[in-house]
């Protein structure tokens, strides 16, 4: 358990000098142990220097861990919990167990995933280096709505990375996050519901954070923010970074939705693309015309008629070039 504590004291005071007499004797442990989990933490990969004034820690490896997310987030109630898991079958799973009883904004975050989960059961590989996380959010919305959680969910998404990292974010209909046309982060949003009320959402994000390119089958047309960058980043900020956005965002969800919808349309890959759409009902293919506030996609069909989608998958077509007649 000192470790634990050890670890908390310094990245609290990340950069600053921490006598190692008083962090002793705060703990009730010898001046010889705090020493001794010092050199544990730094074969972990924290960087610790270590002087006459005592402890001073330099960096953070890249791992995660709740305390190291709790330390700094700015949110009121998103991620207050966080339950982290070195290795799960699927962090949408596991919170969808404790749903019903946790807190509004508890998170379950893994390190791996053995059994990520896309939609329509298709599966999510998540390797180490990613984040595979699942909020659990409690709006008061009638399920209808539902939707708006997805939208906003994308929203934050995007605003986290755009933030952090100056990426030109886009969203392609319903809720993948692309960047120059490739796919980084991908959402999962399950709910539990009764007929008029909305009990709550598991919205699952998975972002492509530290992951090498080139270990991603070329045909997913995907990529991770190391790749883009060319750097590592760090999780822990990343994730604390989506924490805060989607409290903003679920705020925005309950009172204000336009600002999440305008977000949401601005940030559209989608809109103006040739598209072919794949529903339960069948295929079809078109121009993307525009995004409804119900999270509906507008499609104006080579074959006539507009369409409104609501649920099925998006592939992005190359445009037809006509040929200029001599
Ligand atoms: C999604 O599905 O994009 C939603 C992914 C949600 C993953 C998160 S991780 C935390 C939480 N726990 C879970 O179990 N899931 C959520 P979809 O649009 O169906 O895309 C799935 C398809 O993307 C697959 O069929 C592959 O073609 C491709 N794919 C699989 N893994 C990928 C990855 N890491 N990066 C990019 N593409 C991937």
């Amino acid at each position: 358990m000192s470790r634990e504590e050890i670890r908390g004291a310094l990245v609290q005071r990340l950069g600053s000098w921490n006598s190692g007499q008083e962090m002793a004797k705060s703990l009730g442990i010898s001046r010889a142990a705090v020493w001794k989990q010092v050199q544990l933490l730094r074969a972990e990969g924290y960087e610790i220097d270590a002087s006459r004034r005592g402890y001073r820690l330099v960096s953070l490896p890249d791992v995660i861990s709740t305390d190291l997310i709790n330390a700094g987030l700015e949110t009121k109630f998103v991620g207050r919990t966080v339950i982290y898991r070195p290795s799960v079958t699927s962090t949408n799973s596991e919170a969808g167990r404790i749903a019903t009883s946790a807190e509004n904004g508890t998170v379950v975050v893994a390190e791996v995933q053995t059994a990520g989960r896309g939609r329509m059961e298709r599966s999510w590989h998540s390797p180490k280096g990613g984040i595979w996380m699942s909020v659990i959010l409690k709006p008061k919305i009638p399920p209808a709505l539902a939707s708006r959680v997805n939208m906003a969910s994308a929203v934050a998404a995007a605003r986290a990375l755009a933030g952090l990292y100056g990426l030109d974010v886009r969203i392609k209909w319903p809720n993948d996050l692309l960047v120059s046309g490739k796919k980084v982060c991908g959402i999962l949003t399950e709910i539990g519901a009764e007929i008029d009320s909305l009990d709550y959402a598991v919205v699952g994000i998975g972002i492509n954070a530290n992951i090498d390119p080139s270990r991603l089958p070329e045909e997913w047309g995907a990529t991770s923010i190391s790749g883009l960058l060319g750097r590592e980043v760090s999780r822990t900020e990343l994730v604390q970074k989506v924490l805060e956005e989607m409290e903003r965002a679920y705020e925005e969800v309950e009172s204000s939705f336009d600002l999440v919808y305008v977000a949401w349309k601005r940030r559209s890959a989608t809109v103006g693309q040739r598209v072919r759409i794949i529903t339960r009902g069948g295929e079809f293919e078109g121009r993307a015309e525009a995004l409804e506030a119900d999270g509906a996609l507008v499609v104006r069909r080579d074959d006539g008629p507009f369409e409104r989608v609501l649920a099925g998958d998006c592939i992005h077509l190359r445009p037809i070039i006509e040929k200029v007649e001599e």
